[in-house]
């Protein structure tokens, strides 16, 4: 079933106001590369001539280390290229007017979908219609699911996953790395036989993995297994998908990056399942072109998250809402992430472990000011001239502690 993406019509820019938080984890999270105890989170405000506002919040992370992006190469390509590019269609601004004028700037997705992301937002209030519906979704609640990161020992792992289904999370994902894997998975699914069990590896394996991986993952009944290999590495992904019991899925995450990189995929068969993150991928129109491709070739997708506060976490709830998400979705409450989240209410997790899409136009929530205020380190401010057409602008800086 074909869903119909509306795009939000052109709104004429007035100003940029980019804002660099510090948001503390209500517990670390440790991957295969590394662990995060908080966040630096980017949000971006852009404001219309008619003084409405859209919000946007960049995935990129402290270091390098989960794609080649971070926060301080986002903010750079954002102040040296992407703002000069959103100067230049300031009178009629739209998400692919920007990508078009940005086309020019290799790579650099997250920094692009920070802005792409905004404009949606922006786009859609203007027109007073929720961000789902110009996605073409449907559905009101999500199915989520909870990440969960790599624990000290078996038993500490079990002690948390037992924390999240008492919360009413049904599928559980655990981050896993060579050496903290199969015992961990055993020990989860022994202590919830029922569980919906996933795991992510984030790259970590290598070829060498591939027989003992095929093997366990088919004993602990895994369902579906994110990017084992490194993101290129699409024989080794091949390899392994070949050897997954039916009801088994190789899921694809970093290793999507656009349509190009499904192709590749799909012809090597690669792929199984793909974790569709729009703040990874270039934005949300870029989001969709790879969620129609593996539709169209019958490859379930859902959405992914990367630690998110209730702003980006409401745009990935706008996409997830078409019905072609067919996987539980990487989408917990705000209280998984952080004590306090920048929305107020916080999302909370509902019946059947579902997240609510918010109802009201763009995504549906705004940053509440106090909250950002108390996490801000350091903002900007850019305000683009009225209908002029030359690509100046001034901007004003200020900070408050240390970046
Ligand atoms: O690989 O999906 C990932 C968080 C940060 C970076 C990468 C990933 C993740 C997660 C967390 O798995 C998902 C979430 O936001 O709940
Ligand atoms: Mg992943």
């Amino acid at each position: 079933m074909k869903e119909r993406l509306s795009e939000p019509a052109p709104v004429a820019l007035r100003s940029a106001h980019w804002q660099v938080l510090e948001m503390p984890l209500v517990r670390p999270f440790t991957t295969s590369f590394g662990t995060e105890r908080r966040r630096r989170v980017l949000l971006l405000t852009l404001t219309g001539q008619d003084g409405e506002s859209g919000y946007s919040e960049c995935v990129a992370g402290r270091d390098p280390y989960y794609s080649s992006e971070d926060t301080v190469t986002v903010e750079h390509v954002f102040r040296r290229y992407l703002l000069p590019a959103l100067a230049r269609i300031a009178g009629a601004a739209s998400p692919r007017r920007f990508l078009a004028e940005a086309e020019r700037i290799r790579g650099n997705p997250m920094a692009k979908a920070w802005v792409e992301m905004a404009l949606w937002d922006l786009g859609a209030r203007s027109q007073g219609t929720p961000l789902s519906r110009l996605l073409g979704g449907t559905r009101r609640r999500i199915e989520v699911g909870v990440s969960v990161g790599i624990q000290r020992s078996p038993a500490e792992l079990v002690r948390t996953v037992a924390q999240y289904r008492a919360q009413g999370y049904r599928r559980i994902k655990l981050k896993v790395e060579p050496g903290r894997d199969r015992i961990f998975v055993e020990a989860v699914r022994q202590a919830f036989p029922e569980a919906r069990l996933w795991i992510d590896a984030n790259q970590a394996y290598r070829g060498e993995h591939v027989d003992s991986l095929a093997r366990w993952v088919r004993d602990a009944r895994v369902e579906l297994v994110e990017q084992p290999f490194p993101e290129d590495a699409l024989r080794l992904a091949a390899g392994l998908a070949r050897r997954l019991p039916r009801g088994s899925l190789l899921c694809l995450d970093e290793s999507i990056r656009t349509t190009e990189d499904l192709e590749s995929a799909l012809r090597l068969g690669a792929v199984g399942a793909v974790n569709v993150k729009p703040g990874r991928v270039g934005g949300l129109l870029c989001a969709r072109a790879i969620h129609d491709l593996a539709r169209d070739h019958g490859i379930p997708v859902w959405c992914g998250g990367m630690l998110e506060t209730g702003i980006g976490r409401a745009h990935n709830l706008a996409l997830a809402a078409g019905k072609n998400f067919l996987l539980p979705s990487d989408l917990s409450a705000s209280d998984r992430y952080y004590a306090e989240d920048l929305i107020d209410p916080p999302f909370r997790l509902g019946p059947g472990s579902t997240l609510e899409v918010p109802r009201g136009a763009g995504i549906g929530v705004s940053p509440e000011p106090l909250r950002v205020r108390k996490y801000l380190r350091r903002e900007a401010r850019w305000k683009f001239p009225q209908a002029s057409p030359d690509p100046v602008g001034s901007a004003r800086e200020s900070s408050r502690g240390s970046s």
